[in-house]
């Protein structure tokens, strides 16, 4: 363990995981000719006055950009210079040859197929002057009939229309009544009518991010031939069975078939010693057919868990066809084996239900964030990219993210690390903040979709949950669209339609092994009661609960909803100065100029963050107006950890009380873990993968053991939350803010600490607790505590409590921090000395990309020693000239 009380492997993850990913599907045989069709297409605007090449898989944005026709889409107010770019339409086009390796199978083969795993999103595709098909939904996959139509050396044509006049176009055709919105608030600067189009909601702006409607081939493209059949999609399922008490794994085979076939299915997991064989029989045309292979009951099956809670295993399953004529097949999935389930069920003295989560009959809180798209254009999310935010997750404690459903499902490799990490997912369905048509092309295409997402995702053992979409529930309950009364009804059963009647009803039929929820929030089984729409959405009786208040004093703990389960909360703060950098010129560095404000799309946004931090802190009032931007921007992240910190560790002290009817709160997941672009926004990790003061914020308040300090009523508690069973000792100084010795020491017996439970450790009246140490008063002294298990094994990071705001701190000097650098393997160590307590402590290395193992922190000491970690190759001499130290008292 380290000093925040996580396990000091988490470090070297990153290099782990990255040994680890590879380990996928392998396809192939069963007589399937493939041709890739990845690379460089060309690419032309409509009047053919552009003309370059572009890779597929790729985007529009992406392809300009590299040839130079246009600069960094991020770059200031590219978003609105590059606005011509989604307005235009756009042809790809490649040329092919097939080879001599496939020319055998496809020229002359029965049946021959086109795969676009993703088209970004309304296009009409030919080949050799044949349109094949037109595509309407980038979260689909779509295979076009290609047989009769190949040559020696073939063209292939994908024409793409803006997207943002397909959603205008389809929006006029749709007369009989609106689908509302219409367009973003104005502060976003987006398109409209998004909810006319099955593309990533938040690609026609969000309240964190611009407007790139791209066009693009997003996703793999293949030619596939083949004489008797192919395999479309193998679905492996773990599943315990109660009527036999052991596992299974059922795996469904999904075929397109020329010629009906028979053949052999062979399904094995050597290390549980379990092997069975099937007999195969396909009728021509899509054939499914469906294997359950049954564990081995003389083997013990390691179960996977979240991470923090055990180990998360994942097997290998292998597959193997045979097909009378020859034919064969050979794959390998990784699998794991857990239940998951969603309790609610009535609680004692209070009334509604509760919700949580049992894995492997494990009540387990939730605790992480929400995720959002890694960037407007997928292309660039790299697997590094992804994997650094994703480590980062872990590294802060998460067991879950929340895919949320304004954005993308994401791409395998997510979830596979996801499983590997222990990371839980939540996730929704692609349906965000809005109303949806339900004309019966759309719920086509909807449907589709699903099915085809479900069969995509359901063998990974992290994701726990689905969802059928955000805020859509409260959307209609809160009538934030200004309904007419009379017009409800029209739209509650539009929605009962799309997600209940269609969504819901797919999702079951498709997958028995999790839970499906229609909203977020939502009142679950209530809202269901209520016919789907509960009156009130975000009753804390039930379900979960999104919270935002931003003018209210987040210090005060009473304002949060004692809720079952908080799914979504945050505030904002701004990105780091070198991130900020990057796409900005000096004249920008300022919180009064244009481009603070047109970065800012929250109504209010950049005046919301300093009142908040006004309630606690002055405000930097340096004369250098570039220091004082930069003080701005450190008093925003302040703001926002110590927000976010207090909600968080409000619901994980929630957890076993039931105050007034309310708690049991079972997940904490702020709003948002990533950025998309380099603005300001509620994340706590910023576009680059820079950590925010939140996100080293969070390795603490998630920590598996923490100690919480309130005041409530003039008395001072102090809890303990563990997810471990532990017998713990509090020890609690109070400090002057002019000096390094405590004033005093308490501390307590050893106590029984409950795992998954809170145990209150210390109660005093806040007036004696002073008063007894030296006369403190609430201006002149902080309270510091911990709790640690026997011989430090487990230990909650230190934490604090102000018992008065830090502007009114007294006697809280200017310090002076000095620091010195050394090489300390593969880490450089930070010796920091300082002449006197100093707040928020923030250590800052520009633009070097890595983790310090602690920051933010209260320097309580007169010497501290941080490290940090480099995800890049670099020098001391280079952290040494970037380093830069900021406290709390410097910026007034
Ligand atoms: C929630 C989310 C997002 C949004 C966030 C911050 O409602 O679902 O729609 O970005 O709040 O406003």
């Amino acid at each position: 363990m380290d000093r925040l009380g996580r396990p000091c492997v988490h470090l070297t993850v990153l290099s782990v995981v990255y040994a680890l990913f590879v380990v996928e599907v392998t396809c192939g045989g069963l007589g399937v000719a493939e041709l890739s069709l990845n690379g460089v297409w060309a690419l032309r605007n409509s009047n053919g006055s552009l003309s370059l090449s572009a890779g597929v898989p790729g985007c529009v944005h992406t392809g300009l950009q590299l040839h130079g026709v246009i600069e960094d889409p991020y770059y200031r107010f590219n978003d609105l210079a590059y606005r011509w770019i989604s307005l235009d339409n756009w042809t790809y086009t490649v040329s092919f040859p097939l080879s001599d390796s496939v020319r055998y199978v496809s020229l002359g083969s029965k049946r021959a197929v086109l795969v676009f795993e993703g088209v970004d999103t309304v296009s009409t595709i030919s080949l050799n002057g044949v349109i094949i098909g037109k595509t309407d939904n980038m979260f689909r996959r779509y295979d076009f009939e290609v047989a009769g139509l190949l040559k020696d050396v073939n063209i292939l044509e994908v024409w793409l229309m803006s997207a943002v006049t397909y959603a205008s176009e389809k929006r006029q055709a749709h007369t009989a009544y609106s689908v509302p919105p219409e367009c973003p608030p104005v502060v976003q600067k987006g398109e409209c009518h998004i909810n006319f189009i099955r593309k990533a909601q938040c690609s026609f702006s969000w309240d964190w991010g611009p407007s790139f409607p791209t066009l693009g081939i997003w996703k793999d493209v293949r030619l596939e031939s083949f004489d008797t059949l192919r395999l479309l999609s193998f679905v492996p399922s773990p599943k315990y069975d109660t009527v036999l008490s052991g596992w299974t794994v059922e795996v469904e085979l999904f075929f397109d078939v020329a010629v009906a076939s028979k053949g052999i299915v062979l399904l094995s997991v050597p290390q549980l010693q379990s092997a069975a064989k099937f007999q195969l029989s396909l009728m021509p045309g899509q054939s499914n057919a469906s294997f359950v292979l049954h564990i081995s009951q003389n083997v013990t099956v390691d179960l996977w868990w979240p991470f923090g809670h055990g180990q998360q295993p994942l097997i290998k399953l292998l597959i193997d066809i045979s097909i009378e004529g020859g034919e064969t097949f050979h794959a390998e999935r990784l699998i794991a084996f857990r239940t998951v389930e969603l309790v609610q069920e009535p609680i004692l003295e209070s009334p509604g239900r509760s919700f949580y989560f049992r894995i492997n009959g494990q009540p387990i809180f939730l605790k992480g964030s929400n995720w959002i798209p890694a960037h407007a254009f997928q292309d660039q999310v790299t697997a590094d990219r992804l994997t650094q935010l994703l480590v980062s997750a872990q590294m802060a404690h998460m067991n879950v993210l929340r895919v949320w459903g304004g954005g993308i499902y994401e791409q395998d490799l997510f979830y596979s690390l996801c499983d590997q990490l222990g990371i839980m997912v939540w996730q929704d369905f692609m349906f965000a903040c809005a109303l949806y048509p339900i004309e019966q092309d759309f719920i086509q295409s909807v449907r589709e979709e699903v099915t085809q997402q479900v069969r995509r995702l359901k063998s990974h053992p992290s994701v726990v949950i689905w969802s059928g979409n955000n805020e859509n529930e409260a959307a209609i309950a809160d009538n934030w669209f200004s309904i007419p009364h009379e017009q409800r009804q029209h739209y509650v059963n539009d929605y009962v339609h799309l997600y209940v009647e269609n969504i819901r009803q797919i999702v079951q039929q498709e997958d028995s092994t999790r839970p499906f929820l229609v909203s977020s929030p939502t009142n679950a089984v209530e809202s269901e009661k209520e016919g789907w729409v509960a009156h009130n959405p975000y009753d804390p009786h039930y379900g979960d609960v999104h919270f935002y208040s931003y003018v209210t004093d987040c210090w005060d703990w009473r304002k949060f909803p004692r809720t079952r389960f908080a799914s979504e909360y945050g505030f904002q703060s701004w990105p780091s100065f070198s991130t900020l950098r990057k796409v900005t010129v000096p004249a920008d560095w300022d919180f009064g100029s244009n481009f603070s404000s047109h970065r800012q799309h929250h109504n209010l946004g950049n005046i919301q963050m300093l009142l908040q931090a006004l309630l606690h802190y002055i405000l930097p009032n340096n004369t250098d107006p570039v220091q004082r931007y930069r003080d701005n921007i450190y008093i925003t992240q302040v703001m926002q950890a110590q927000c976010v910190k207090t909600q968080t560790e409000f619901y994980r002290r929630s957890r076993s009380d039931i105050v007034e009817g309310k708690g049991h709160t079972m997940g904490a997941l702020y709003w948002q873990l990533n950025d998309i672009w380099q603005a300001p926004s509620w994340s706590s990790i910023e576009f680059g993968g820079k950590w925010k003061m939140l996100h080293y914020w969070a390795v603490r308040f998630f920590s598996p053991l923490i100690t919480v300090g309130v005041e409530d009523n003039g008395d001072f508690l102090l809890y303990a939350v563990s997810d471990l069973n532990v017998d713990c000792i509090l020890k609690v100084k109070l400090y002057r803010w002019n000096s390094f010795t405590p004033q005093c020491s308490l501390e307590s017996d050893w106590t029984k600490v409950k795992g998954g439970g809170v145990t209150q450790m210390f109660q005093c009246p806040v007036s004696k607790l002073l008063t007894d140490c030296r006369k403190c008063t609430r201006h002149t002294c902080v309270v510091i505590f911990d709790v640690s298990g026997q011989g430090d094994v487990v230990r909650s990071p230190t934490n604090y409590l102000f018992l008065s705001s830090p502007q009114d701190a007294e006697g809280l000097q200017k310090p002076k921090i000095t620091f010195t650098v050394e090489e300390a393997g593969a880490r450089f160590k930070v010796n920091l000395r300082c002449s006197s307590p100093a707040l928020f402590v923030w250590l800052d290395v520009e633009d070097i990309p890595g983790v310090f193992d602690d920051n933010g922190f209260l320097m309580m000491s007169e010497s501290y020693t941080v490290f940090f970690t480099a995800w890049r190759v670099t020098t001391l001499k280079e952290v040494v000239d970037k380093l830069h130290i900021t406290s709390l008292r410097d910026i007034y």
